[in-house]
């Protein structure tokens, strides 16, 4: 009994401490708007950078890239994105010709995941629409330890390559 009642103590803590994440997290966005501070310097230190979508060929598909630095000194992984403009976004890996869907993408400590062609990158299903060049799409980033990221990147021609 007395072994039991220490674990539920030690559940409450965990409970109270994911609680107090999640208020801190949703007190950041009644803000400016901008990305919240990094709550300490020992975690990931994550932000996106521009990207691009190019312009869907067909209305059920299309890719996404971006690059998420990371200045902390910890990793994190990206597991999963969100957009208004498509049902389904999914984290996909390339093997030699092949696409394949995993559930995360590491952010190395002091290093950045890149979604780039013939890489990882973001795997749009079942648009809403086929967005025009020029359009916006934001995208929401989910990740294991950080809080949420939001950015948006334009729509580029669909042959588009970015300068190196
Ligand atoms: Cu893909």
């Amino acid at each position: 009994m007395r072994r039991a009642g220490r674990a539920a103590v030690v559940t409450a803590v965990a409970v109270s401490l994911s609680l107090g994440c999640l208020t801190a997290c949703s007190g950041g966005g009644s803000g400016t708007g901008t990305k919240a501070e990094p709550r300490s310097g020992d975690g990931p230190r994550l932000r996106a950078e521009a990207g691009f979508v190019p312009r869907p060929v067909l209305k059920d598909l299309a890719a996404g890239y971006l690059t998420v630095r990371n200045d902390g000194a910890a990793a994190d992984r990206l597991t999963g994105v969100s957009t208004d403009l498509a049902d389904d976004v999914t984290l996909h890996t390339t093997q030699g010709e092949r696409m394949r869907a995993v559930d995360g993408l590491d952010v190395p400590a002091g290093g950045e995941l890149s979604l780039a062609r013939g890489g990882d990158h973001l795997m749009l299903e079942k648009l809403d629409r086929r967005p025009e060049v020029g359009e916006k799409v934001s995208f929401v980033l989910h990740f294991a330890e950080s809080e949420p990221i939001e950015v948006e990147v334009p729509v580029q021609p669909t042959t588009y390559r970015p300068a190196e």
